[in-house]
């Protein structure tokens, strides 16, 4: 009984994780050079391709310098998966070299 009970908790435990996000989660944020935003309209497109990749909380697009900073949470999506996003979007990316 006593065993039952603990593994009842866990699976509990383990439905709050994946129902909210984790305290321990930790943003990240990356900055994508992107290609092709050649007008005003452009960053509304990436910035709704970007909206549909889970765990991406936060996007700014820096139209002038050609950059968008998307932070996400790394444990649900990844930097390759967001330069998928714009590519597939018509807009290729690749993210910025930053030193740590
Ligand atoms: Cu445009």
């Amino acid at each position: 009984m006593k065993n039952l009970k603990a593994m009842l908790v866990g699976v509990v435990g383990v439905g709050a994780l994946v129902l909210t996000a984790p305290a321990w989660a930790s943003p990240k944020t990356v900055t994508l050079n992107v290609s092709n935003m050649t007008c005003e309209a452009c960053p509304i497109t990436v910035k709704k391709a970007l909206q549909k990749v889970p765990g991406v909380s936060k996007i700014d697009v820096l139209y002038e310098k050609k950059q968008v900073m998307v932070t996400f949470d790394d444990s649900r999506t990844s930097t390759d998966a967001l330069v998928k996003a714009t590519t597939n979007a018509g807009y290729p990316s690749q993210p910025e070299k930053t030193a740590k």
